[in-house]
């Protein structure tokens, strides 16, 4: 009888991060779109396939001169799978890369980093 449910709860042990997997909050859309070119940015909005925790989701913005300085993220208002990060000033042209950190609302971490383009 002991042995069984030690077997039963070993086995739900490997199946639940599978299944929490899926509920993880994975980048969906960007804007600036991933690898794309825009004539400028003030924000940068990232859509998430779920919910995310303003307080401890992260985005840094790294350009030709550096890092970019960027305002207090915040979730859209009424959709907390939207995070808004306005840029502090005009983005001079070139290559930047987006850097992000998301805690979801079950409060899994995900990352990732993508690029995009402000054309001259
Ligand atoms: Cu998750």
């Amino acid at each position: 009888m002991r042995s069984s449910i030690f077997k039963i709860a070993a086995s739900l042990a490997f199946a639940l991060p599978a299944a929490q997997a899926f509920a993880h909050a994975q980048l969906e859309k960007a804007t600036p779109p991933v690898g794309g070119t825009v004539a400028s940015a003030s924000e940068i909005r990232l859509e998430f396939s779920e919910g995310v925790e303003p307080k401890f989701t992260k985005v840094s913005l790294t350009g030709p001169g550096g890092a970019v300085p960027l305002g207090a993220g915040k979730t859209e208002s009424g959709n907390q799978a939207v995070f808004i990060v306005p840029i502090a000033k005009a983005l001079a042209a070139g290559a930047y890369t987006v850097h992000w950190q998301a805690v979801s609302v079950d409060t899994h971490h995900t990352q990732g980093t993508f690029e995009f383009t402000v054309k001259p």
